[in-house]
C-alpha cells in the first residue's frame, strides 16, 4: 500500500488528506482551526499572523495521520498553503527573527509597492517580469518594509521563508527550497526564467538573495521527514515534496489541466484561477501569472472580501448559513436591480485600500434582498476581473467551503453562462497537495494521477438563459458603478 499525505496551512486551519493510491481513495482527512488566525492592526491594514501556531498546528495534525493511518504505507507528504506571507528566520527553521509574519490580508505596502515598480521600470515593465505589478500583500513589498522599519531584525535574518517552504523546512528539519508555483506571488522571480530576478531583489533589499531559498519546481522531493517526527510518531523516512501555495494546490485539486478550464474557489479569499498555455498578463494591472506546478502557467484574480463579507452580511440580520441560502431561493436573479459594492475589507481587486460599502436600491430591502445583493455583486467582479486571462470558460469547478452552496453555484453558471461542476472535497487544497507528492513519487501522466479523485459530484448545474440575460445587462452596470466609486 502506498499512502499520500497533503496538508493545507490555509488562513482558518490546518487541513490535511492522506489518499491510498491504489485504491484511488481518500483514507483520512482532518482539520484543525487555528485559535487566532490572524492579528489585524485598528485599521486593518497592517495583518500579521503568528508561525508558532502553523508549526504547532502541524505537529499536532502529524501525530493525529501516524495514529489513525497505517503509518508504515505513508511514502510522501506535501502541503499547499496561504500564498505571500513571509517567515523570517535564524539559522535553524524553528528560530525566528521575527515573531510574528505579515500575511495575504495584509494592504500596508503601497509605498513599498510604487518603489519596487518604479525601480523596474514601471508596474507594466513589472508584470511583465514578474508575472504581476506591486500588490501589498506580495511578499517583496513586505520584505522590503521590514528591512526599512526593522534593519537590524533584518541583517540577523539567515533565511526568508513563504509560508510554504517554511512548513516543509519544518517537516525536513533544515531549510527547505521555493516551488517556482508559490515564489511567483513575491514579485521577486523571473516569470519567464523561473530564477530570481537581479533587478526585483536590487529593487527589495540589500543581501536579499543570500537570505532566499534556493527555487525548484513543484514537484521536487526537497527532502525525507526528520528523524524527529520520525521518533516521535513512528513514521517512516517518507519523502517530502515541496510545498506550494494554496490556489496552485488548488488548481491540482480541481483537476484543471487543460486551457478552457476555470476554478472558483470560494472561501476567504475569493479566487478565481485556470491554467494558461501562453504567459500573459493584464493591461490594467489585474491579477497574476503564476508558474503553474504542472509545468505551464496559471492565471489568477484574487479577492478579499470573500467569505468573511458574506459572514458579515449574514451576522448583520442574525441569520444561519441555512437562512442564508434560504434568501437565495427567496429572491430572484438580478435582485431587481438592489446590488452593493461589498468592500467591508480594503478589496485587493479592483485596489481600494480603506473599507467602504456601496448599497444601490438596498435602502428598504428585506434581508433576503441583501444577501442576493452580495453574492452576485462578488460572482459579477469574478467574472468582469478574470476576463484578462483570455480563457473563454468551456467549465467551471467550484470549490471551497462556499461551493457546497446549489444557489451560490447557480449564480456563477448564470453570470459565466457556463456549466458548473462542484467536487466532493472542499478542501481541494490539499488533496492538490497529496495528488502532487503522489505524481512526483510515481512520475505518472497528471490525467492519470487525477483519475478517480478528481471526480464531479452529482450533475453539472447549467446556466438557465433567461437569467444570462438578465446578468449580461447588470453586468455592465455593475463595472460602469465600480468605475464611478473607484473615482470617488
Ligand atoms: C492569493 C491570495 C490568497 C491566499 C489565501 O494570491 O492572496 O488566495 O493564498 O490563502
Amino acid at each position: 500500500m502506498s499512502f499520500y499525505a497533503g496538508f493545507d496551512c490555509s488562513t482558518q486551519a490546518l487541513s490535511v488528506v492522506v489518499l491510498d493510491a491504489a485504491r484511488r481513495a481518500i483514507v483520512f482527512r482532518d482539520s484543525l482551526a487555528f485559535d487566532e488566525p490572524f492579528l489585524a492592526s485598528g485599521d486593518g491594514t497592517v495583518v500579521h499572523a503568528s508561525p508558532h501556531t502553523w508549526r504547532r498546528a502541524l505537529e499536532t495534525m502529524l501525530g493525529r495521520v501516524a495514529a489513525q493511518v497505517d503509518r508504515r504505507s505513508l511514502r510522501a507528504i506535501s502541503g499547499a498553503a496561504q500564498q505571500h506571507g513571509s517567515v523570517y528566520c535564524d539559522e535553524a527553521p524553528e528560530t525566528l527573527t521575527r515573531d510574528t509574519s505579515p500575511i495575504w490580508m495584509d494592504s500596508s505596502t503601497a509605498r513599498e509597492c510604487r518603489e519596487i515598480e518604479a525601480a523596474l521600470g514601471g508596474p507594466a515593465p513589472a508584470a511583465r517580469l514578474t508575472g504581476s505589478r506591486g500588490f501589498p500583500r506580495f511578499t517583496a513589498p513586505q520584505i522590503r518594509k521590514f528591512a526599512r522599519e526593522q534593519p537590524e531584525a533584518y541583517a540577523r535574518t539567515s533565511r526568508i521563508h513563504l509560508v510554504s517552504s517554511f512548513m516543509a523546512s519544518l517537516l525536513v528539519g533544515a531549510h527547505a527550497p521555493i516551488d517556482h508555483a508559490d515564489a511567483s506571488g513575491m514579485m521577486l522571480m523571473d516569470i519567464g526564467s523561473r530564477a530570481w530576478s537581479r533587478a526585483a531583489l536590487d529593487a527589495t533589499a540589500p543581501q536579499l538573495e543570500s537570505k532566499l531559498p534556493a527555487l525548484v519546481p513543484s514537484s521536487t522531493v526537497v527532502g525525507t521527514l526528520a528523524p524527529k517526527w520520525q521518533e516521535r510518531f513512528g513514521l517512516p523516512p517518507a519523502e517530502i515534496v515541496a510545498w506550494s501555495g494554496d490556489n496552485p494546490s488548488s488548481l491540482v485539486g480541481t483537476g484543471l489541466i487543460h486551457e478552457g478550464q476555470l476554478a472558483m474557489s470560494l472561501g476567504t479569499s475569493d479566487t478565481i484561477f485556470g491554467p494558461m498555455r501562453e504567459p500573459r498578463v493584464s493591461a490594467e494591472g489585474i491579477g497574476h501569472l503564476f508558474a503553474s506546478p504542472l509545468g505551464e502557467y496559471m492565471g489568477i484574480t484574487v479577492f478579499r472580501n470573500g467569505s468573511l463579507a458574506r459572514q458579515r452580511v449574514r451576522d448583520a440580520f442574525g441569520m444561519s448559513w441555512e437562512a442564508f441560502s434560504q434568501s437565495l431561493q427567496q429572491t430572484p436573479p438580478g435582485n431587481g436591480g438592489a446590488t452593493m459594492l461589498p468592500w467591508f475589507e480594503p478589496e485587493i481587486t479592483p485596489e481600494v485600500p480603506t473599507a467602504r460599502v456601496h448599497r444601490f436600491g438596498l435602502e428598504r430591502a428585506a434581508p433576503a434582498q441583501h444577501v442576493r445583493a452580495i453574492v452576485e455583486a462578488q460572482i459579477m467582479a469574478l467574472a468582469r476581473h478574470s476576463t484578462w486571462m483570455g480563457v473563454t470558460p468551456d467549465v467551471i469547478h467550484a470549490t471551497g467551503g462556499a461551493a457546497a452552496n446549489r444557489e451560490i453555484l447557480q449564480i456563477i453558471a448564470d453570470v459565466f453562462a457556463t456549466p458548473v461542476n462542484r467536487f466532493e472535497a472542499t478542501d481541494s487544497a490539499a488533496l492538490g497537495a497529496a495528488l502532487r507528492a503522489l505524481q512526483a513519487d510515481t512520475g505518472r501522466e497528471w490525467d492519470d494521477v487525477l483519475e478517480g479523485f478528481v471526480t464531479p459530484v452529482a450533475e453539472a448545474i447549467r446556466p438557465v438563459a433567461t437569467s444570462i440575460e438578465v446578468y449580461r445587462g447588470l453586468r455592465a452596470l455593475q463595472a460602469a458603478r465600480e468605475r464611478t466609486a473607484l473615482r470617488t
